[in-house]
């Protein structure tokens, strides 16, 4: 089993750093996806856990990041994988440098397939929306663990740091096959989880379905093959072991961190300046590490 928690903790940093400038007055609207990640369940195990700078990811995004994101896997084993589910998590964050990212919280919408979809796409099954395990969420480890708890652990009574994930099941695939998971973010209710920043007066939609074959090459009915993939990014690779007590090991370094860059970072500029770095990504996301995939707000 391969878990990946070091990459987990740099978002962790960069979220209190930016959260820490913005209350010196950084300006702009917008969320961003902290986290993207993918798990793939079979054989009554996880076979493997993609973090987002998995070459299988590839995204089509209008101007304001809102569109689809694809998640595209081969069976290049010799043996059929069986009970297979894959299960997607994004870490969203609305208007992270202006007013947080815990102030928000989600809503469970619908398991209902979005709009659009072809006649062979599967719908989710499961969902979990919870802290990202950071502080109390227990969803990483129904990540890892392929069962997703089917509850909202950050709702309006109690706004957090708002995470989500919805597990798909494939049945059995064939060696040589190919899975396409389709997920979609979008400003309209498209079903599936919604998470909601109220300061913003911002909604998100979380939906997708999962199909057989490669999109837009083996099935018909399905959308526009995308550009080439625009997401192939560059940050830390799996690391094994231990994430469980890794992450609280971690939780408390951050915490360690976060009042260290208090007390040095009052009368810094570096911490903004490095912020405002990030920033610059917004809107140009698409050729940029996962990191700097910023979802710019539509200006209201
Ligand atoms: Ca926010
Ligand atoms: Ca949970
Ligand atoms: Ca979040």
């Amino acid at each position: 089993m391969k878990v990946s928690s070091r990459s987990r903790a740099a978002v962790r940093v960069e979220k209190s750093r930016c959260a820490m400038s913005s209350a010196a007055g950084v300006e702009g609207r917008q969320a961003r996806i902290s986290e993207m990640r993918a798990f793939l369940h079979a054989d009554g195990a996880l076979v493997r856990e993609f973090d987002s700078s998995a070459t299988e990811w590839a995204t089509t995004l209008d101007a304001n990041n809102y569109g689809e994101i694809r998640f595209t896997y081969t069976n290049k084993t010799a043996k059929t994988q069986t009970a297979a589910k894959l299960i997607a998590f994004v870490d969203l964050d609305v208007d992270r440098d202006l007013n947080g990212y815990a102030n928000e919280y989600g809503v469970f919408t619908s398991l209902s397939l979005p709009p659009g979809t072809p006649a062979s796409a599967i719908a989710a099954t499961s969902w979990e929306i919870d802290e990202p395990g950071f502080l109390f969420g227990n969803i990483y480890q129904h990540l890892v663990a392929g069962a997703l708890d089917n509850t909202n652990s950050v709702p309006a009574s109690t706004p957090d740091d708002v995470s989500m994930a919805l597990g798909f099941p494939l049945g059995d695939i064939k060696a040589g096959a190919t899975v396409t998971l389709v997920l979609r973010t979008s400003r309209i209710d498209i079903g599936g989880l919604r998470q909601v920043d109220p300061d913003s007066n911002v909604s998100t939609w979380l939906n997708g379905y999962a199909t057989f074959g490669a999109a837009g090459t083996q099935d018909p009915h399905l959308p526009e093959t995308p550009a080439p993939p625009s997401l192939i990014l560059v940050i830390t690779g799996l690391a094994g072991g231990a994430a469980y007590r890794w992450r609280k090991w971690r939780r408390g370094a951050t915490l360690l961190m976060v009042v260290l860059l208090v007390a040095v970072g009052g009368s810094s500029g570096m911490l903004h300046s490095t912020c405002s770095a990030q920033d610059t990504n917004v809107g140009s996301s698409r050729s940029q590490p996962m990191k700097a995939f910023a979802i710019a707000e539509q200006a209201e």
